[in-house]
């Protein structure tokens, strides 16, 4: 019964964070992206291609989360972005605390997206706000169309899905009409983008996408 409480305990304390980083970024019209997926499904390649189809035309910031190593911020930063890496040492996903410290590294005024990379894994990060108007749970095809189904949180929390690695499509057993099916029984109105950050495929409607989002911020004021 303890730990129960304990745990319910953390989780508010974290939600009360996560909604003071909410207003700090609407408060500095920065939209916030916590992406989420497992290891290797390409949270990384997706932020670098979108970072190049963007060209600078919106400024973008990236807070990397892992469980060890500065790997991902490396790649970041060779790209001239602004990134903070937070190395979680062994914890299964990032915190809004974590998030807000991070966050205070960037000169944050000249920021209009942050995208949070989220430690590599579809459990642990779905029971976590960190602050983000979205976050975007990220599946390659490499990993089956039956993920949707199996890990359902990541997937009902999430307003956007991205099928990446279409490229290794006619080399694998993975239906997008199944993957598709699956995701939209457990969130019937995720957004669904299918790309290869190989090829390039996909992208510019997914940079579309963030641009609108950009531009509707700015009219709101
Ligand atoms: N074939 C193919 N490989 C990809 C694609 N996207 C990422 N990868 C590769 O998948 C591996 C993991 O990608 P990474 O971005 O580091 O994944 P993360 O762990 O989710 O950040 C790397 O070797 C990438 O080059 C893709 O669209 N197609
Ligand atoms: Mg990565």
């Amino acid at each position: 019964m303890s730990l129960i409480t304990v745990e319910r305990k953390i989780l508010e304390k974290n939600d009360e964070i996560a909604a003071l980083n909410r207003q700090l970024f609407r408060e500095r019209k920065i939209i916030a992206f916590n992406l989420v997926s497992s290891p290797g499904s390409g949270k990384t390649s997706l932020i670098e291609n979108t970072i190049q189809c963007l060209n600078h035309k919106i400024k973008v910031g990236v807070i990397e989360g892992d469980v060890q190593t500065n790997l991902d911020a490396e790649r970041i930063d060779a790209l001239n972005v602004p990134v903070v890496q937070i190395v979680t040492n062994g914890s299964c996903h990032l915190d809004a605390m974590l998030v807000r410290d991070a966050f205070s590294k960037f000169d944050s005024h000249v920021l209009d997206i942050l995208f949070i990379e989220n430690v590599g894994n579809l459990v642990c990060p779905a029971a976590y706000d960190l602050g983000e108007r979205m976050k975007v749970v990220i599946v390659s095809t490499t990993e089956g169309d039956d993920k949707p189904l199996k890990y359902p949180a990541m997937f009902r929390n999430s307003e956007a899905l991205i099928i990446n690695k279409m490229d290794l499509l006619s080399y694998l057993n993975c239906s997008i009409a199944e993957l598709r099916k699956n995701a939209l029984l457990i969130n019937p109105s995720l957004k669904i983008f299918e790309v290869s950050c190989t090829s390039g495929e996909g992208i510019g409607k997914w940079c579309k996408f963030l641009i609108e989002m950009s531009n509707h911020d700015e009219k709101q004021g």
